[in-house]
């Protein structure tokens, strides 16, 4: 469903080497270099972070500790305190839920907030995340950086063009006066190769992608290319993905051709719900929450909802709500590209509704939750990123 949307992104500050400086005063204003051992110089292992003071001499997170010595020999070097810091995010995270229960976390300094149905407890969205600012500011005495934007992927790439201590709003008419300067690979998802096969064709900023025929991209990039070009139109339509919503079983069909044929979508729709239904009961889940998407023609994507009071995930069931949606949607006279179907609000095919309930509604478990959620993240992070130093959106 089109809809204005205030999506925050934020990332804490040089985030592992700002805790060392906020503990120890001797640090202060110094470069400060967290991660392997150094050892003179022979050291293996990368570095996790550094202080803005140690950028300056070139330093960044995954470069070989080797290296940064050269680079900074007489920085502080210190080694990661990963329990420090996670006790720190928890702060941070026990901040952030009191803004909005819709958050996501990226990453043990990172994550994204929807705040279009909680700002006007704050005034406008625009304070609520000055609030956010402060109230991590008062509780962990660090900065962080706050990006404001209709949609997910402006809202991160906002929160890091004023670093450190930024807050970026994007307006939500303002979105493509934005994007568009910026260059190409700011786009998420697009990496270094496909910057390199852009920038030959002098497609160097997201506005030269966008003025580009999708059909243009798509000749170049494969299926990707209509997703970029979606992205430099600023159609992003990514939600910010709680826990519980995570917990979804989704499929969708893009068609050869855009269809107004109404036997060709409820045959696609049926096919949908039997692989949705099949995957649900693999997993031992069913559903209440039934959800048919739509995109037609020139990427304008509508979603329906309907949500039982049973949880099910049986294919006929399924389908008879997602029939029950689809005839209800005016496609005014367009034709279809995409159909999907999503089921959520799942529990436990062997439990019942009831006691599922009384869980989620325990904040306490959630924030616990979202804290292991975040370890688990981290790690994951971590051994990527250092294999891919320059793959950063
Ligand atoms: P980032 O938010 O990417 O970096 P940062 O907070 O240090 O600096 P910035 O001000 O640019 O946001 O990552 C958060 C923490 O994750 C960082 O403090 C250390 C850790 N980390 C690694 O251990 N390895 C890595 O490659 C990266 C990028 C981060
Ligand atoms: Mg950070």
């Amino acid at each position: 469903m089109e809809r204005k949307r205030y999506i925050v992104h934020v990332d804490m500050d040089a985030f592992f080497a700002a805790v060392e400086q906020r503990n120890n005063p001797l640090l202060r204003g110094k470069p400060v270099i967290i991660g392997a051992d150094p050892k003179g110089g022979r050291g293996r292992g990368v570095v996790s972070t550094c202080s803005y003071e140690a950028r300056k001499f070139g330093v960044h997170s995954a470069m070989p500790i080797s290296i940064a010595y050269k680079k900074c020999p007489h920085a502080v070097y210190l080694p990661v305190d990963m329990e420090k810091y996670a006790r720190v995010s928890a702060q941070v995270y026990d901040v952030l839920s009191n803004f909005t229960p819709i958050i996501e976390p990226v990453s043990i300094d990172e994550a994204f907030l929807d705040i279009t149905g909680s700002y006007h407890i704050f005034g406008t969205p625009q304070n609520a995340c000055k609030l956010i600012k402060s109230r991590i500011k008062e509780k962990t005495h660090l900065s962080v950086s706050v990006g404001l934007a209709p949609t997910k992927m402006a809202a991160k790439i906002a929160s890091d063009l004023q670093k450190p201590d930024g807050f970026v709003e994007v307006a939500q008419d303002g979105l493509l006066d934005f994007l568009w300067p910026l260059p190409v690979e700011r786009i998420w998802g697009l990496g270094k190769k496909t910057t390199a096969v852009l920038n030959e064709r002098g497609l160097k900023t997201v506005g030269d992608l966008a003025k580009r025929k999708r059909e243009e991209l798509v000749a170049l990039l494969g299926k990707s290319g209509e997703y970029f070009h979606q992205l430099a139109w600023g159609i992003d339509e990514a939600e910010v993905e709680t826990e519980e919503e995570t917990k979804s079983v989704s499929n969708e069909t893009t068609f050869e051709q855009d269809t107004s044929d109404k036997n060709q979508i409820e045959g696609a729709l049926l096919a949908l719900c039997e692989k949705v239904s099949g995957r649900l009961r693999h997993e031992k889940l069913k559903g209440r929450t039934i959800t048919l998407k739509i995109r037609l023609q020139g990427f304008h994507t509508y979603t329906r909802a309907i949500t039982f009071s049973r949880a099910t995930n049986f294919a006929d069931m399924i389908y008879k709500a997602i029939k029950k949606l689809y005839e209800g949607f005016d496609a005014k006279g367009k034709g279809v590209r995409l159909v999907g179907v999503k089921i959520s609000n799942l529990i436990s095919a062997d439990l019942q509704d009831s006691i599922f309930k009384d869980k989620i509604d325990d904040k306490k478990e959630y924030l616990h939750r979202v804290v292991d959620k975040i370890k688990d993240k981290f790690g994951e992070r971590a051994i990527y990123r250092a294999g891919s130093t320059h793959d950063k959106i």
